[in-house]
C-alpha cells in the first residue's frame, strides 16, 4: 500500500484507567516506529463494549486514551491517531472475517475463557468473536508489525491464520502481520499477586499502578507490593514479586539486572521498593504533566481524532474495495 514504508498498527481499549503494564508492554514502544513506519494507533472502542461500559465513562476514557497516546510521545503529525468506531471498515471487515474464522479456533482463546469467567452474566457473541474484529483492525491497513504485550500473542496468531486462509481462497489480499513483543516488558505482573498479569480491570487498586497515579499513590502501592521472605534482591523465577519489581525498575532506569542486584546487595526490600517507586513516579511525571495539558483541550483532541479517522479511512477503503471484489459482492 505504502510503497516505501511498512505499516504498524496497534490498539488499546478505553475500558479503564491505563496501567504501567499497558505503558511498558505497549504504548511506550509505539513511538519508536513513528519515523520508519506508517503508524496507525487506534482507541478500540468497539472492542471495549464486549464488556458492559457506562456510556459517559466510555466517552471520557476514549478522550483520555487518545490524550495518553499523545502524552506518551505520539505526535499526531507523525502517527495516525484515531478512534475505531469512526472508521466503519473495522466493523464491516470484522463481520466478513467472522465468516472465515472457525468456532473451534475462537473457543480456544484464553482471553475469551478468562473474560467469560469474569463476566459470566454477559457472555455475549462479541466477546467470542473479539479476535476476528482484532484481525480486521490489522488487516484493514495491510499491517506488517503489531506491537503488543505477550497476552495478545494468541490473538495475533489467529489473525495470521485468518489472513492466510483468506489469501489462500481468494489470492493475495492481506499482508500477514507479525507481532512485536518487547522481551523486557512483555508481561508486567500484579503487585498483589505477582503470578497474575497486571490488568486495568483488576478490582484490587493496590495491585495496579495507573499511569496517572499521583506520586504518593505510586509510592504507597510499591511499598505494599508482595515480595517474599528472603530479603534478597535477585532475579529468579521462584521470586515472582521481586523479579517483577526488578523488571519495572529496569524499564524505568535502564539499569541491568546485575546492576540492580549489586545496588541492593545487603539492603532490605524497604530501600528497594522505595527506589522502584521513585523511578516509576519520576518516569511517569512528564507523561502526567503532558496529559493534564492535553486533556484540558477537548477541541484539539477532537480535531486530532477527526483528522486521524480521515487518514485511516482512506487506507481502509482501499482494502475494503479489494475485499469486496474478491468475495464477489456486487460493486
Ligand atoms: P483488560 O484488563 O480490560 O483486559 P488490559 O489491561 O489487558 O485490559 P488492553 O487494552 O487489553 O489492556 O491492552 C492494551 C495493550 O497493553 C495490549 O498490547 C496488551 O498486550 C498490553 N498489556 C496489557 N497489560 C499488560 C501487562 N500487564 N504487561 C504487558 N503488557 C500489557
Ligand atoms: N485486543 C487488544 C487490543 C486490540 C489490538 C488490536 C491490539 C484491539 N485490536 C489490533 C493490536 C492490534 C488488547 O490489548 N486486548
Amino acid at each position: 500500500m505504502n510503497q516505501d514504508k511498512k505499516t504498524v498498527f496497534s490498539g488499546v481499549q478505553p475500558s479503564g484507567n491505563l496501567t504501567i503494564g499497558n505503558y511498558l508492554g505497549a504504548i511506550k514502544n509505539f513511538s519508536r516506529f513513528s519515523d520508519e513506519y506508517k503508524t496507525f494507533y487506534c482507541v478500540v472502542d468497539l472492542h471495549a463494549i464486549t464488556v458492559r461500559q457506562v456510556p459517559a465513562e466510555l466517552r471520557r476514557r476514549t478522550y483520555e486514551t487518545l490524550a495518553l497516546y499523545m502524552a506518551c510521545g505520539l505526535d499526531e503529525k507523525k502517527n495516525t491517531l484515531f478512534v475505531q468506531s469512526h472508521v466503519p471498515g473495522h466493523a464491516e471487515l470484522g463481520w466478513i472475517l467472522d465468516c472465515y474464522t472457525m468456532f473451534g479456533e475462537l473457543s480456544r482463546m484464553t482471553q475469551f475463557k478468562d473474560k467469560s469467567q469474569k463476566h459470566s452474566e454477559n457472555i455475549n457473541a462479541g466477546l467470542f468473536t473479539y479476535p476476528a474484529l482484532m484481525a480486521a483492525d490489522m488487516l484493514l491497513y495491510q499491517t506488517d508489525l503489531v506491537p503488543v504485550g505477550i497476552d495478545q500473542k494468541q490473538h495475533l496468531e489467529l489473525a495470521r491464520d485468518v489472513a492466510m486462509r483468506f489469501n489462500q481462497i481468494y489470492g493475495d489480499t492481506f499482508t500477514v502481520p507479525e507481532g512485536y513483543i518487547s522481551p523486557d516488558t512483555m508481561k508486567i505482573m500484579s503487585l498483589a499477586e505477582p503470578t497474575a498479569k497486571m490488568s486495568k480491570s483488576d478490582p484490587n487498586q493496590n495491585a495496579v499502578v495507573y499511569i496517572l497515579d499521583s506520586k504518593d499513590d505510586i509510592m504507597r502501592k510499591f511499598k505494599k507490593a508482595v515480595t517474599d521472605s528472603e530479603a534478597e534482591v535477585r532475579y529468579s523465577e521462584d521470586k515472582p514479586g521481586v523479579s517483577n519489581l526488578m523488571t519495572i525498575y529496569r524499564a524505568f532506569t535502564g539499569k541491568s539486572f546485575e546492576d540492580i542486584e549489586a545496588e541492593f546487595a545487603g539492603k532490605g526490600y524497604g530501600d528497594f521498593k522505595l527506589a522502584v517507586g521513585e523511578a516509576c513516579a519520576d518516569g511517569l511525571a512528564p507523561v502526567r504533566e503532558e496529559f493534564a495539558r492535553l486533556i484540558a483541550d477537548k477541541a484539539h483532541l477532537e480535531a486530532v481524532m477527526k483528522a486521524g479517522a480521515e487518514e485511516a479511512s482512506y487506507y481502509a477503503r482501499r482494502t475494503m474495495s479489494k475485499v469486496r471484489r474478491k468475495i464477489g459482492f456486487v460493486n
